[in-house]
């Protein structure tokens, strides 16, 4: 399958490694011609879950030109970059080719059904832990599945599905259609509606939530607001997600939220597709979503101070 992936973060590194490793013909399209430059030189670097050095040498471009049309698209970019992703998928979707986000956040489906329509979107998440190192150094930091399925409106075939499906389990992954993709997106954003903010604001990783009654109220506060907004807007996630957000944290605790290391590395981060998205759908459907809203303004101000260019 030729398979393009858009944004060399973690995710995106982590997931070229592995599918090119697997025999898939994979190709990274980047939008930093500096980062381009330096992944095209050198070999990526991915620390196994057992210590173990692997090096990669990837197919990096910097314009979607090149690559041409691909079967699968997989767009692995922060949050805020999803408009700048979307301009590049009628270059990289083949006739019947599909496009697959695998990010953060909310909102992120329709900025590229805006471009290419909703028929050929999949939807994903994951818990995969995978941390930025350095330019080309990742850290595969934990394992979790990967959820894959048809949003509202896809019309993506089963055939389809399932031989995605298996391209990601032929990479070694724990990969599973789901049949509720916007119930396991909700489930994702609940815990990070929790997390990521508090984390960022307090600079506490994600186990010190748990012995921190303050923060932990105040994700507690955050989430039972967005678990709200969820019900009115007929999303039906998992029940308990206090309950979910406390086993994250245990399961994480020594992990820096992704809020939390855009925080240190002074970059944007992608408050907007999570607390404040709840914050714009509670206004729609009226349901009060106050310490969402702080949350969005604090790590805006925060943002403000940190950010000094492009990310
Ligand atoms: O997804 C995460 C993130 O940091 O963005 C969690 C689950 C909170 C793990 O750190």
């Amino acid at each position: 399958m030729k398979i393009a992936i858009i944004g060399p973060g973690a995710m995106g590194l982590f997931f070229a490694a592995r599918l090119q490793e697997s025999g898939q013909e994979v190709w990274l399209l980047d939008y930093r011609p500096e980062r381009t430059a330096h992944l095209k030189q050198h070999a990526l670097r991915l620390i196994t879950l057992d210590g173990e050095d692997r090096d990669y040498y990837l197919n990096v471009v910097y314009e979607a030109h090149a690559i041409g049309p691909c079967d699968l698209t997989l767009v692995t970019v922060k949050a805020h970059q999803t408009e700048a992703a979307a301009a590049q998928l009628p270059l990289l979707m083949a006739d019947g080719g599909v496009a697959l986000t695998l990010q953060n956040g909310i909102g992120n489906l329709e900025t590229m059904a805006a471009v290419v329509g909703p028929e050929r979107l999949l939807a994903g998440v994951t818990t995969l832990g995978v941390t930025l190192l350095e330019i080309g150094r990742i850290r595969h930091a934990g394992q979790g599945p990967v959820l894959i399925g048809r949003p509202p409106g896809a019309l993506v075939t089963d055939e389809t599905l399932r031989l995605i499906v298996e391209v990601f389990r032929g990479a070694g992954l724990d990969c599973r259609e789901t049949a509720d993709i916007m119930a396991a997106v909700w489930d994702k954003l609940l815990i990070n509606v929790g997390i990521n903010s508090v984390t960022a604001l307090t600079r506490l990783r994600n186990g010190q939530l748990l012995i921190a009654p303050e923060a932990w109220r105040v994700a507690s506060a955050a989430v039972q607001e967005a678990w709200q907004t969820a019900l009115a807007s007929g999303v039906k996630p998992s029940p308990e997600p206090l309950s979910r957000m406390r086993q994250v944290c245990q399961a994480t605790a020594n992990n820096r939220s992704s809020m939390l290391q855009d925080v240190l590395a002074k970059r944007q981060t992608e408050i907007d597709a999570i607390n404040g998205q709840i914050v714009r759908l509670g206004i729609t459907l009226q349901v009060a979503t106050p310490i969402n809203a702080l949350l969005t303004d604090l790590i805006k101000a925060l943002e403000l101070g940190l950010v000094s260019g492009a990310t």
